[in-house]
């Protein structure tokens, strides 16, 4: 098998590579889309954006906006999915979303070759990191997680270390190749950022301050029914790590569940399942945020048609649910809606 090369080297080149790229991240970016607002017949109803097939919803909140990243799916016909960019859109209300189109392409990563997967944004001293799934070039076997710089939230958003933040060989006690994919990042109390990832393996490690490297060990976490599409976050003193489940006993496709724990450490202890499956879709992927103090639940299903071409596996929307939680701090469940947010939340 192939095998990385020296650690030493790799670090101190991607080290290099990150300062040059960011230094230079206004001259290498193509110039920004021109925003333009999105359309949708009853505002803050689902699917959010009906254009275009829009995946693996992250949310991030910055001061009074929520910005959304999603993966673009172009699948055609039978193709499973064609996933060549992400897009950010972003919203002050929640029911008036403003289209800001491609933060990046799989190709700003030239060691990348295919499937702009799930990501997810998060702000770190004064720039904004983006962190995504991806599939690494033949130097490398599967799946790899690739990290981007910005000074903006809409980006343009550059590769900011020139090679890929983890590979398949960094995780040799996963079972197989797409296994690191699926990136969720979470900064504690402590200023330490964390990132979470995984499909069938859930791992957890620290990102050392540059944002770019894995700091110590990677430890897996793997919850029951862990499939994909992890999810952390922090509510009063309570940790999350909400992902996609696949009970593979009992079901056809994905639904949501989630793990609490005292500390970003753990012990993480299983609450069951969030939500049910979305429609006609194998896949559902959560994305949390509190905005303008109320809590969101951002997924997807497949239930959006454009044109002659309907919702399938690859061919998803995303939507958006309230999310309330208990007094003892578990989450309500969570009933996939075509009103979402165009209503007020229940009491
Ligand atoms: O959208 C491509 C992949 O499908 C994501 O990375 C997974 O979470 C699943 O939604």
């Amino acid at each position: 098998m192939t095998r990385a090369r020296r650690p030493a080297a790799r670090t101190m080149t991607s080290r290099t590579t990150g300062l040059l790229l960011a230094a230079l991240l206004p001259l290498l970016a193509a110039p920004a889309m021109a925003a333009k607002p999105v359309h949708n017949p009853v505002p803050g109803s689902n699917p959010l954006f009906r254009d275009k097939f829009t995946a693996d919803p992250a949310p991030l909140v910055v001061g009074d906006t929520l910005y959304l990243y999603v993966g673009h799916d172009e699948a055609q016909r039978d193709e499973m999915f064609n996933m060549r960019e992400w897009l950010v859109y972003s919203t002050t209300d929640m029911k008036h979303w403003t289209d800001h189109g491609p933060i990046m392409k799989v190709a700003d990563f030239k060691w990348a070759k295919a499937d702009a997967w799930a990501s997810q944004a998060i702000e770190k001293d004064g720039k904004f990191w983006f962190y995504a799934a991806v599939e690494h070039d033949d130097t490398h076997p599967g799946k790899a997680i690739a990290v981007a710089v910005s000074d903006s939230p809409t980006g343009p958003f550059v590769d900011a270390k020139g090679s890929a933040l983890v590979t398949n060989e960094m995780t040799p006690m996963g079972t197989h190749s797409w296994e690191d994919i699926d990136p969720t990042v979470f900064t504690d109390d402590d200023g330490t950022t964390w990132i979470a990832w995984g499909n069938r393996q859930c791992y957890i490690a620290r990102l050392k301050p540059d944002m770019i490297e894995i700091d110590g060990e990677i430890t897996e976490i793997t919850p029951p029914h862990f499939e994909e599409g992890p999810w952390l976050h922090k509510r009063g003193d309570t940790y999350y790590l909400t992902y996609a489940s696949l009970d593979r006993a009992s079901h056809r496709d994905e639904k949501v569940s989630y793990a609490t724990a005292p500390s970003i450490r753990g012990p993480w202890t299983y609450r069951g399942e969030l939500t049910g499956s979305g429609k006609y879709s194998f896949t559902i992927h959560p994305g949390i945020a509190e905005f303008k103090g109320q809590w969101y639940l951002f997924l997807h299903n497949a239930a959006l048609a454009i044109g002659d071409q309907n919702g399938s596996i690859g061919r998803r929307a995303v939507t958006v649910e309230y999310l309330q939680y208990n007094a003892d701090g578990t989450m309500k469940p969570v009933v996939q809606t075509e009103a979402g947010v165009s209503v007020p939340p229940a009491r």
